[in-house]
Formats: C-alpha cells, structure tokens, sequence
C-alpha cells in the first residue's frame, strides 16, 4: 500500500483554455501558489482480486470516471492489469471554495508511482498528474509553480520559488457553498468555442505569465498580487461573453470583490481578490500585513492559507 498528501493550489495567472483535453493541455500558461492548511490523503493497494477499482472518497465508495480513466492510464504505463483499491480523503470542507481535483490527483499520482512501481521521474509525474486534471500538476511541487503550454510530455508543473522563499498569504472566504452548475472543462471548452475574447485571453495571459515571473524575479510582490487580481477578473470576463454566458458569481462575490477594493484603497492595504471556476473570492495579500488584513476582514469567516509543499508520500 502507498499512501501520499497533496496541498490545493490557487493560480495567480489562470489556466484557461486547452489545446488537447484528452491530456489536458493549456493554451494559456498559468502561475499558482501551492497552499498548506488543505489536505489531500490518498492510499492506492493493488489487490489481484478485484475486477474494477473500488474508489473511496472521505470514506464513501463511489463511481468517478476521470479517476477510472486516470487508473486505466497508469495500469498501461505500468504494464500492470490489477485493480485497486483507492481512499482519498480532504481535510477542507468544499465550502473552502477550493476543487479537490488538483490535490486528488497530484496525491493520487505520486502514491501510484509507487504502488505500481512507475519509477517516474519529477517531470514525467507532474506529466501524469495532469492527465488526471490540468491544475493537478501544479500541485505535485510546492511554492510557487508555473505551468507552460506544450506537448504530453513538456508541458508540466515546475517550481519557480520554493514555500519557504514566498511571502504571499491567502484568505479563503467561505462565502458560497452552492456546487457550480458548470464544471470548468465544460466552461473551458465553452468559452474557447463561442467567446470573442477568447484569442486575446490566450494572448493577455501570455504577457500576464512573463510580467508575473518578472515580478517575482525583482520580488515586487504587491505589483504581481494586482495583476493576479487582473487576469482573474478578464478570466471572467471571456466567461461572460460565451454564448450562453457563463456566470459563476453570486451576489456575496461582488460584494467581496468590493469590499476588498474598499479596503485597498481606504486603509492602503495590500489586498486583492482571485476568484476560479466559482463563487468563492480568495484574498491576496503579504504575510507581513496579516495582522491589519484579519483585522480589517475580522467580520468574514476564511481559512488563511500561507505557501505548501509539494506532494509527497507519508509513512
Ligand atoms: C486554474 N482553474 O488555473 C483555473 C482557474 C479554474 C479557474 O484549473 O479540465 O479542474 O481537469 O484540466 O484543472 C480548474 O481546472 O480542469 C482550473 P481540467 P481543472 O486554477
């Protein structure tokens, strides 16, 4: 039995758009922070009996296709044809606002690399992870990760800096706990299919990497936290423009965004707002001003995260 841990990771500069969905590769390049606080566990045992994969999530069995996709992928790298038996299980309620995808299969990915002997290299299981779900291979490093387009085998997760050497720290507002009406695959697909916006997306996020990682080199972090919050908000923006619009937020996220912005510019403080394929606002901010941000947010009930390790294998 192999059993491995896998942190979320919220993206800076959003992947937004596929070239291939069959193995998850993005048109735009992205940059995330990987976050410790929210867990992942997941163990994967081989039993020679079994005639399918028996998934467990929080301790319930269940039928998930991307998972049984992702197993029948590995059993064919491994050269292998027994099931599993696979439990994973979050430590974050879904209300945190945060997919479980990205951990799930960055956990899931590194404990099959050992139950089934792969022997992967760091790159070729970043590769793997992101078979199972596109972010998912940002999670397998730790800090922050950037993410570039390419091909099944060059296109994966890679540290830029490492947790210890990142000085961001993010609110979770639990401010929605509604499941969305469209998973973002779909969204995705729909938007590259039907929005007008959807090549200079490609292209802003393009410009929006190289300024980020920039940024980080000169180590001008408010200036990459505003435009985080930027390449959220035109996210959302090709979002709206699909045909039919897709539209995430609900009434508590623009009130957010708000208050944010409010706050920003009333108290000067460094904070900015990052939403996903979702209604859950995430703040960003320094860890040095997180005693004046709780402050000025202590109305609101989050989960602060601050930068994660990589996905690793336990016991
Ligand atoms: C991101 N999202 O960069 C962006 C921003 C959502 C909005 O990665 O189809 O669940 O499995 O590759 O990884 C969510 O996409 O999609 C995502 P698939 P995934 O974090």
């Amino acid at each position: 039995m192999a059993q491995a841990i896998a942190h979320p990771n919220l993206a800076l500069i959003k992947y937004w758009g596929k070239t291939d969905s069959h193995y998850n590769l993005p048109a735009t390049p992205s940059l995330s922070l990987t976050l410790n606080q929210l867990v992942t566990t997941t163990s994967v045992e081989l039993k020679s009996d079994l005639t399918y994969d028996q998934i467990f999530l929080n301790g319930k069995l269940v039928k998930d296709p991307k998972i049984e996709k992702f197993m029948n992928q590995v059993r064919f790298q491994a050269n292998q044809t027994a099931y599993a038996v696979i439990k994973t299980k979050n430590n974050f309620p879904t209300a945190a606002g945060y997919a479980s995808s990205a951990s799930g299969f960055a956990a899931l990915s590194v404990a099959c690399n050992q139950e089934f002997q792969l022997g992967l290299s760091p790159q070729e299981l970043a590769c793997l992870a992101r078979n199972g779900s596109g972010s998912a291979t940002r999670s397998v490093a730790g800090g922050l990760v950037a993410w570039q387009p390419g091909n099944r085998k060059n296109s994966f997760g890679y540290q830029i800096l490492p947790a210890s050497e990142v000085p961001l720290a993010v609110l979770s507002f639990k401010n929605n706990r509604k499941p969305k009406n469209i998973s973002s695959s779909k969204a995705m697909e729909a938007v590259r299919l039907t929005s007008p916006y959807y090549e200079a997306w490609v292209k802003t996020a393009t410009d929006d990497f190289q300024q980020a990682l920039s940024l980080i080199k000169n180590k001008k972090w408010q200036a990459l936290l505003a435009l985080a919050e930027n390449n959220a908000l035109k996210m959302h923006a090709t979002m709206l423009s699909a045909q039919p619009a897709i539209i995430y937020w609900e009434p508590q996220t623009l009130k957010l965004i708000k208050q944010i912005q409010q706050i920003r510019h009333d108290q000067k403080l460094p904070v900015y707002a990052t939403i996903d394929a979702g209604a859950n606002v995430k703040l960003l901010t320094l860890k040095t001003q997180l005693p004046l941000v709780k402050e000025a947010f202590h109305d609101q009930s989050y989960v602060l995260c601050l930068p994660g390790k990589g996905a690793e294998i336990i016991d």
